[in-house]
């Protein structure tokens, strides 16, 4: 069976290594095992684990009584039987079209990440969440006392494993010789989380290793939950979508996690561990845990540069970490499309690494157009989760129709007959692609570089029809941090709403905040005192529409010709001109030739001065309804100095 882990360089052992686990498997089959807390443990060796480890397992086997417990290797093996025993279970389907690729499909009830029922756990709520205005509905976050934390755990993981195996699953967020990275262990009842969590972090016997000497970890707990009401359960995909609940415990590096299996909510990893538990480590530790992708670009003189860039959900976050330039002589390469931890080192220069192992991108959208080189990722060792599938053993979603075989049929998610004249969407909008980061064609020589790479610049975007220009660079850092604060984007809007709503989305990390956004903010500003060779800070906006509601700028490759602007800026060439938002290109700076479309520049760069005030307007009462006091005055003072400047515009 080929590697599904890709670079768990750890995980390839000797032949006889594989043999003896095969018979490890066998003794586990035959009753020959040894036992934690009387219950067998069918793989792994308990001396292997810290005692720190083996004590948080013990404690959690007691509350979710498994029938069995699965210290995970992270060998093919292992995932040889993992993988046979998804399919005997009806949880996966082969993809024989592809080399080693699996179709998962889920309980409609269980399809995304759930942010109402996400908590973060501290003593007083104002260490999670700022303080709303009264009468308004704080969403920063949403916070939970530790007693409640307490019952909400009891309630639902009291034997929530009977009669289901526990993995015990050793995780390094970051190379695991890394220096920035950090180990996690998810206790988890489904294969389908060990399979993903193999492909998005670095797992096994090297971490565990690992913790005998550190054994520093965070805790992440998760149980796909066992209804206690009248849901009807799909036994290929339990869930408990009624009592689904997402928990995090800063203080005690702790993640719960009950009643999905699915994406963010189950990959403890993701935006669990590296974002809202990292968030809080990385406060306490002086660094930045990221909602960023990291891309590396050289220019046509062969030098090259990092750039971090935060955009929210829906603006091309993976399309922009794995562009293809237009601008000839251009090259980029990806170190990671989601999330970035960042420190600065001993010589004031900040420093990325990617956390993940993989990509665990939207397939809806993706397509030979809009991002080839994920297309010449994903088509082996990937688990595909919602997609529809084709008759000739293949996968199908909105975006792939020229990649279709004309003669296929195509079965819809939820696994009805599918054709184009259907009503609804054969892939589910959130449906997803996890694949190995290591067999992108173009992933960075750098990317598991334990020091990290060095970042010169860093990007906030959003998708904003009207008003924003392509690209503004940050007059300094405490304006950049500001430009970030105030970042809005269209979504599309809650089923309530009519058309689309411009929403706020501080950083791209409203729904992943590990702590009070203001402290968050003094945060990034205290980052000024760390080095004296801060990143520039720029917004850019390749979603600007005309009059005629026509997008303005072409995006995709094209943005290589702003990324052009950008590295010239970082040279501080001088092709820059002063606006009461920061810096724009100055005339002609933009290189556009050889665009095969016209550009309506005046247009794309328009700055009119109702709007701008209406911006302000919007994001003052943000602050003041949603921030209230945590508002750092450093940031108060800013946007007042932007109403200034705004204010004297002609
Ligand atoms: C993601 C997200 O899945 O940001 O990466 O929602
Ligand atoms: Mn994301």
């Amino acid at each position: 069976m080929p590697d599904m882990g890709g670079s768990n360089r750890s995980a390839k052992k000797s032949y006889a290594t594989e043999a003896a686990r095969a018979i490890k498997y066998r003794n586990a089959n035959l009753g020959l095992f040894e036992q934690l807390r009387g219950v067998a443990v069918v793989n792994g060796t308990v001396k292997d684990l810290s005692p720190k480890v083996k004590s948080y397992v013990e404690e959690n086997v007691d509350l979710c009584q498994p029938e069995k417990i699965h210290i995970c290797d992270g060998s093919e093996t292992e995932n040889h039987h993992l993988i046979e025993f998804m399919q005997s279970q009806g949880t996966i389907v082969n993809l024989p079209k592809y080399e080693n690729c699996w179709l998962a499909k889920t309980n409609p009830a269980d399809t995304a990440r759930v942010e109402s029922k996400t908590f973060i756990c501290t003593e007083e709520r104002s260490e999670t969440i700022p303080t709303p205005k009264d009468g308004i509905k704080g969403t920063l976050g949403n916070w939970i006392s530790p007693k409640q934390m307490d019952q909400a755990i009891e309630e639902r993981f009291t034997g929530c494993m009977r009669g289901r195996t526990m993995y015990i699953v050793p995780f390094s967020m970051g190379p695991i010789v890394s220096p920035l990275s950090k180990i996690g262990i998810e206790l988890t009842d489904s294969p389908y989380v060990v399979a993903s969590m193999r492909i998005m972090t670095r797992i096994g016997y090297q971490v565990l290793q690992k913790l005998q000497e550190s054994d520093d970890f965070v805790k992440c707990l998760h149980s796909v939950g066992t209804p206690s009401s009248g849901f009807t359960e799909m036994p290929s995909w339990p869930c408990d979508p009624e009592r689904t609940i997402i928990l995090h415990k800063p203080k005690e590096n702790k993640i719960v996690s009950y009643g999905s299996g699915y994406g963010g909510n189950s990959l403890l990893g993701k935006k669990c561990f590296a974002l809202r538990i990292g968030s809080t480590i990385a406060k306490r530790e002086g660094w930045l845990a990221e909602h960023m992708l990291i891309l590396g670009i050289t220019n046509p003189q062969g030098q090259k540069r990092y750039i971090a860039a935060a955009f929210p959900s829906a603006c091309g976050k993976t399309n922009l970490a794995m562009m293809t330039p237009s601008l000839p002589g251009y090259k980029v390469e990806c170190v990671g499309d989601d999330i970035a931890w960042m420190r600065f080192d001993k010589n004031g220069q900040l420093r990325a690494i990617n956390p993940e192992n993989g990509f665990f991108g939207v397939a809806p959208g993706t397509s030979t157009k809009s991002n080839p080189i994920a297309m010449s990722t994903i088509f082996k060792n990937t688990i595909f989760t919602n997609v529809a599938s084709t008759s000739d053993g293949g996968v199908f979603w909105e975006g792939m129709e020229d990649d279709l075989n004309p003669a296929a049929t195509i079965t819809d998610w939820r696994g009805n007959k599918w054709t184009k004249a259907s009503k609804t969407p054969a892939a589910h909008p959130n449906s997803r692609f996890c694949t190995p980061a290591g067999q992108c064609p173009i992933i960075d020589p750098q990317w598991e570089a334990p020091e990290g790479v060095p970042i010169s610049a860093i990007l906030f975007g959003g998708r904003r029809p009207a008003g924003v220009p392509l690209v503004y660079e940050a007059r300094d850092w405490k304006h950049g941090v500001l430009i970030g604060a105030s970042m809005r984007s269209e979504a599309t809007a809650a089923a309530e709403h009519k058309g689309k709503v411009i929403m706020h989305d501080p950083f791209a990390m409203r729904p992943f905040f590990g702590y009070n956004f203001g402290h968050y903010l003094k945060h990034w500003l205290s980052m000024e005192e760390r080095s004296t060779n801060l990143p520039k800070i720029f917004h850019v906006n390749w979603f600007r529409k005309s009059s005629e509601g026509k997008f303005l700028w072409p995006g995709f490759g094209e943005n290589s010709r702003v990324l052009d602007w950008i590295l010239r800026r970082l040279d501080n060439e001088d092709c820059s001109t002063e606006t009461p938002i920061g810096l724009v290109p100055s005339e002609n700076a933009i290189n556009l030739s050889g665009l095969d479309e016209e550009v309506d520049m005046g247009q794309l760069f328009g700055l009119s001065k109702n709007f701008w005030l209406e911006e302000v307007f919007a994001i003052e009462k943000y602050f003041k309804e949603q921030v209230g006091d945590d508002l750092p005055e450093e940031i108060r003072a800013q946007l007042k100095a932007l109403k200034r400047r705004v204010e004297s515009m002609n």
